[in-house]
């Protein structure tokens, strides 16, 4: 999964594809590195970040969305937002996918909205809201908290209509965690694997591999890399990465090492 951030503030890249042209020009620039799906996010989460509301959000993903739907229509289009009206802008414009790091809890109402386009959709766990998710996170367990807190949202989102077969689960890597919960959360990934759905995961130029590393931000691909590989050893199934092309040539030695016959495929996952 390639991240096109159409926004001001994005931790890694803020400002940069703030431009449909620019962002229309990376998100196909992603494609053809071999990204599968391409995740649009017009509202940065990063720690302390301020809410968007939901016109500009939707002006600055949806147009973008529908030029890459139709330059790209073999990609899945994924739109990483929280609220209602953006996804069903987003959806009418080709997207077939909503990620949502709330987890439904933002706005309930967005689980109705993904059975009813019957589109597949991530829920991702995060520790109170962007603002504040950093300060001072605490679990007794951080892996079965989070194990929990998934299991109760694939639920909830069930309830609501939405096939299990299209959720996916995200332990949401950064959000309202320290550097150790992270690497643990990596680690023991395998008890996240065994709720049974596709797990994403999302490490990619995040402040921890910072912490361990002493490196900026654009210096962190090697970081991403190492752990995108302990999440795809341990059962991950999609890595959301800035960097496509240097974590799928990293992935791709590693999956035809450990699973011999592998071939690196391009085409849009099956979401069950
Ligand atoms: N991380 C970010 C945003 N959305 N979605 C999922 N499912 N998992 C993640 O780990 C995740 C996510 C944060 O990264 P980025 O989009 O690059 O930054 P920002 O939120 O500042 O735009």
């Amino acid at each position: 999964m390639g991240v096109v951030n159409v926004t001001p503030d994005s931790f890694s890249d803020g400002g940069r594809f703030l431009d449909a042209d620019a962002a229309v020009e990376h998100a196909r620039g992603l494609a053809a590195e071999g990204a599968s799906i391409l995740d649009f996010g017009g509202e940065s989460t990063r720690p302390g970040a301020e809410p968007v509301d939901a016109a500009e959000e939707r002006r600055r993903v949806v147009p973008v969305i529908e030029r890459v739907a139709a330059a790209a229509p073999r990609v899945l289009l994924s739109v990483d937002t929280s609220k209602v009206v953006v996804a069903r802008a987003a959806l009418d414009a080709g997207a077939r996918y909503v990620n949502d790091v709330t987890a439904f809890r933002a706005e309930p109402d967005l689980a109705a909205l993904v059975a009813e386009r019957g589109t597949a959709c991530c829920l991702m766990h995060m520790l109170g809201a962007p603002r504040t998710m950093q300060d001072d996170p605490r679990y007794d367990d951080v892996v079965s908290e989070v194990k929990a807190f998934l299991e109760a949202r694939l639920a909830f989102a069930v309830e609501e209509g939405v096939p299990e077969e299209r959720v996916m689960l995200d332990p949401g890597i950064g959000f309202g965690k320290t550097v150790e919960h992270n690497l643990e959360l990596l680690r023991r990934l395998g008890e996240i694997a065994a709720i049974g759905r596709p797990v994403v995961v999302g490490t990619s130029r995040k402040s921890f591999l910072g912490r361990l590393t002493g490196r900026d931000v654009g210096d962190r691909v090697p970081g991403t890399i190492a752990t995108s590989l302990v999440a795809y050893l341990n059962g991950a199934s999609v890595l959301r990465v800035h960097d496509v092309a240097a974590v799928l040539d990293a992935l791709t030695v590693t999956a035809a090492t450990v699973s011999p016959g592998w071939t690196r495929t391009t085409a849009t996952p099956a979401t069950s």
